[in-house]
């Protein structure tokens, strides 16, 4: 099955129903279906075919639901791109995924210096769509053919495009919908954005799979995120732990009356902490559902709708997903001891965009190495206990430490850095930078560098004047013995 034939259980079966809510806006699933219809015809109007790749460097917005709908229906391969990157981030994605078109507005072209991509801007795009004929055109029929190519970072710091198909969003989507029960009653208030797989491959895809009422926001303001649930009335909620970390502070009478109306919140993207899921049980009253995904690979494992959603850990495999918890030599570790979880499933992407080595490697006899290191409970439940790699996520954002140590070792005045994770208490982890300066040393100027060329998230918290980095005998930093910095 592919992504157009699984949306029309709600385009064509429920033509007149109302879909969704924008911008103060209520536009039903035929208004949907014609608007993806019209950009589907300007696409291929400017020029697009079945294979290209399309990079969509926007923020959430309604333009963003027609592009990717159109995307699907032309097989043409959409790329998603952080609209937080900046011009180094984006320039390794164009030269990686030589994309067709670049999409994004006039004021985030801005970010774009240097790069040489055809670049369609938002605004020319909205003026054109209207003057589109509405016939319906779907190209794609086979769902091992590419739907999206999602950057993810990898231990080299260069981040690698996974490609995922029809076929691995299809079945993440009805998988969904059968683990969370979710129907065409379900209100969805969806605040993620939907440059990553949670906001795209979960939000969108329940929405359209089950054909219930959507409202999307811009992002997550948590200062009006409160009024929205309440005016709107969301039954289903997706959301990263800062997210919940932030709802925790809204008045007691507001959580509990949103909690009345709500039927399930899910968490992932990073760890859920149990003090948090403790105090959002007594606030909201619902014991949030945690899951765990990957870009690779969609989402793999949930607690149950229905029975024990324990704290800590991520739950039980999703159908159709299998799992190994390996020692490094690749046996089968017993319940109760740590090993690293490996996959295999019809939700496995297709590999890395012309990376044949690192899809190699990124495999072991068939089965997807995930990085994460788990014990299984004797009665089935996973719980990860950490990583592999040093891979940092702050507020459900990705960071690779050696992405931000190579940029920052490439600036005056530094001899030696390391990134390493500090503990926050609201996005859960926050870079640090670890510097042996050269001459003198300045942090203002380290910040405005990273301000200038990186996405906010990645700009370290602090920056630390060491003597010297702590390494072993054979030279590898060792992050853990970096000195402890506290945020405040
Ligand atoms: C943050 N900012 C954004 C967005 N999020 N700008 C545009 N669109 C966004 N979605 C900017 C803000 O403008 C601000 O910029 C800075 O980031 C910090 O925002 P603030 O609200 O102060 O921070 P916060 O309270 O910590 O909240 C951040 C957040 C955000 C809203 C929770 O981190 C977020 O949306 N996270 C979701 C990430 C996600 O979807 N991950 C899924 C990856 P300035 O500093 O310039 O003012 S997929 C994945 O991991 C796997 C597959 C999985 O299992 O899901």
């Amino acid at each position: 099955m592919t992504l157009p034939s699984l949306f029309d259980l709600s385009f064509l079966g429920r033509r007149d129903t109302p879909a969704l809510e924008w911008d103060g806006a209520v536009f039903t699933f035929g208004e949907i279906d014609e608007r993806a219809a019209r950009m589907a015809n300007l696409l291929t109007a400017r020029g697009l075919e079945r294979g290209d790749r399309l990079c969509v460097y926007l923020g959430n917005c309604l333009e963003y639901v027609d592009l990717y709908l159109a995307a699907t229906r032309l097989g043409v391969i959409f790329v998603p791109v952080n609209v937080l990157y900046r011009d180094r981030e984006i320039r390794h994605i164009l030269q990686d995924a030589e994309p067709k078109a670049l999409i994004t507005t006039a004021e985030q072209a801005g970010f774009l210096s240097g790069a040489s991509v055809a670049v369609w801007l938002l605004e020319e795009l909205r003026a054109e769509v209207g003057a589109q004929a509405a016939t319906r055109r779907v190209e794609v029929t086979d769902g091992d053919t590419p739907a999206a190519i999602v950057y993810t970072s990898g231990t080299t710091g260069a981040s690698k495009g996974a490609v995922l198909t029809h076929r691995n969003f299809v079945v993440n989507a009805v998988n969904l919908l059968t683990c969370w029960q979710f129907t065409a009653g379900d209100r969805m208030l969806l605040t993620l954005p939907l440059f990553h797989v949670h906001g795209l491959g979960n939000g969108i895809h329940c929405w359209l799979a089950s054909g219930c009422m959507l409202r999307l926001t811009e992002r997550f303001a948590h200062e009006r995120a409160a009024g929205w649930m309440t005016e709107f009335q969301p039954t289903v909620f997706f959301g990263v732990p800062t997210m919940y970390v932030r709802m925790l502070e809204w008045p007691e009478e507001t959580a509990a009356a949103i909690g009345k109306g709500m039927r399930l919140f899910v968490s992932g993207s990073a760890p859920l902490p149990a003090q948090v899921l403790e105090d959002f049980r007594a606030r909201f009253g619902h014991t949030i559902l945690e899951r765990y995904g990957m870009s690779e690979t969609l989402m793999n494992l949930t607690n149950p709708y229905v029975g024990e959603r324990r704290a800590g850990s991520v739950g039980l495999p999703m159908p159709g997903v299998s799992v190994r918890n390996l020692d490094p030599d690749g046996n089968d570790v017993a319940d109760g001891e740590t090993g690293e979880l490996y996959l295999r499933g019809p939700n496995l992407f297709a590999g890395y965009w012309r990376r044949e080595e690192a899809t190699a490697a990124a495999h072991r006899d068939g089965w997807f190495r995930t990085g994460d290191i788990a014990v299984r409970s004797a009665d089935g439940y996973y719980t990860l206990q950490g990583r592999r790699s040093d891979l940092i996520i702050s507020g459900g954002f990705n960071i690779y430490p050696r992405e931000i140590e190579e940029f920052l070792a490439e600036q005056p005045g530094v001899k030696e850095v390391a990134v390493a994770a500090a503990a926050d208490a609201r996005r859960g982890e926050v870079p640090v930078a670890y510097v042996v300066a050269e001459g003198k040393f300045d942090a203002g100027a380290l910040e405005r560098a990273c301000r200038a060329h990186l996405a906010s998230f990645k700009i370290p918290r602090a920056f630390v004047a060491v003597e010297a980095l702590p390494r072993t005998a054979l030279g590898k930093i060792q992050k853990h013995l970096l000195p402890k910095w506290e945020s405040s």
